[in-house]
């Protein structure tokens, strides 16, 4: 561990330290790679933006691998390490459990969590079926600690904007859903297999990964529920070679996912992810048809938001780009003047923001594991229509 390392540890401890009895929340995070350093650099940045009635401190991080958690730590600022997530359970110096590892152990790690009364975020989907989901929402209800499904997008500022355009109003009725999850990781068959490709570890494939974004973003843009889905899978490249070279391995998950969805007040939509749309990087686009007008995002265009109001002269309706960085559009007032713009990891802090404010100040918190449960319930629909071939009904 380098000494700078060792200061931004000593940092973090002595924060946290300092925060003692300020309403204090100790982090115990399980899982080292791209979302633990995402939740990682949320818990370090948020109590320095946002004014909250508790402080994170970053008790613990937990990776199977010694020395790659040792690593972790000091580079994300974690004052300590452990194993095994069991240990976290038990420490009475974390508060919330921070879940960022493969859906295969979500529910375990959360269901220990909430028995032992900790707060719980749990990354996306909440589960890998639908029974697992159900059990981890009903002990949550009763642990009657914050547990939060770490569905981000929806605290994009745009997005935010996009939920409260339409529950002003302002499109009138939605009629039609356009959403989909672009990604082109996989394009390139010599891509190495990884656990998103194992239904054991991941559950599904595109749709788990990026479709349950899709579900989720639609139910808070919408307030409506997924009624009944026809769905379509595909799986483009049937096994891939093991990182090492030390031979193939098969891919038991869908590349691609796609489906038509009837949703609650009469909505129709139609539905996409997919890891095979080549040139498409991170492209969660959702459009938003209504009796009054348009709404739009594109994830890849993240700061902005496309409106089109209909109850303009026809002369003078066009759509426009709404440039979400006014101090009054949501979250904004904490970081840059206009213009300055944000990023991918900033709904990670905002997510942060709002799980201290819960824990703290009593603020009710979304998407809970009840909104994870939802999500799981339209993933597993649309995997039993793709098998199936047939339309199947979803019953919340
Ligand atoms: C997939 O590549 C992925 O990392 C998802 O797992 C995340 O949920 C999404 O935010 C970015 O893309």
């Amino acid at each position: 561990m380098s000494t700078v390392d060792e200061g931004d540890r000593l940092a973090a401890a002595s924060e946290g330290a300092r925060a003692v009895g300020a309403g204090r929340v100790g982090i115990g995070m399980v899982g080292t790679a791209f979302m633990g350093a995402a939740h990682s650099q949320a818990w370090r940045t948020v109590n320095r933006v946002f004014e909250l009635p508790a402080t994170a401190r970053m008790a613990v991080i937990c990776g199977r691998d010694a020395a790659r958690t040792e690593a972790a730590a000091a580079r994300f600022g974690w004052a300590a390490t452990e194993t095994d997530w069991r240990a976290l359970i038990g420490r009475d110096d974390v508060d919330l459990l921070d879940i960022c590892t493969p859906g295969d152990t979500h529910a375990e790690i959360a269901l220990a969590a909430l028995a032992a009364g900790k707060h719980v975020l749990c990354e996306k989907p909440l589960a890998n079926t639908v029974a697992e989901a159900e059990e981890m929402a009903a002990a949550a209800r009763a642990a009657g600690t914050v547990a939060m499904c770490g569905f981000t997008y929806r605290r994009v500022p745009a997005v935010s904007l996009m939920a409260k355009l339409v529950a002003a109003g302002r499109i009138g009725r939605i009629r039609q859903v356009r959403a989909c999850y672009l990604q082109d990781w996989l394009v390139d068959p010599s891509a190495p297999w990884t656990w998103r490709l194992s239904a054991d570890r991941a559950g599904s494939g595109a749709l788990g990964d990026l479709g349950a974004h899709v579900v989720d973003a639609v139910r808070f843009l919408t307030g409506a529920e997924f009624e009944a889905v026809s769905a379509l899978t595909e799986t483009f490249v049937a096994e891939r070679p093991l990182p090492g070279g030390t031979g193939n391995a098969p891919v038991t998950v869908d590349d691609a996912a796609l489906f038509l969805a009837r949703l609650g007040g009469g909505i129709v939509g139609t539905f996409e992810a997919t890891r095979y749309a080549t040139g498409r990087k991170n492209a969660l686009r959702i459009e938003l048809n209504g009796s009054l007008g348009t709404l739009a995002f594109d994830l890849e265009r993240l700061n902005e938001l496309e409106f089109y109001d209909g109850t303009q002269p026809s002369g003078e309706a066009g759509f426009r780009r709404i440039l979400v960085t006014e101090p009054d559009h949501p979250y904004l007032s904490a970081w840059w003047p206009p213009g300055h713009l944000l990023g991918y990891e900033h709904a990670f802090t905002h997510q942060a923001r709002d799980l201290l404010a819960a824990i703290g100040g009593g603020e009710p918190v979304r998407p809970s594991f009840d909104d994870g449960l939802a999500a799981q319930r339209v993933l597993d629909a649309v995997g039993r229509s793709a098998r199936d071939r047939a339309w199947c009904p979803i019953v919340h």
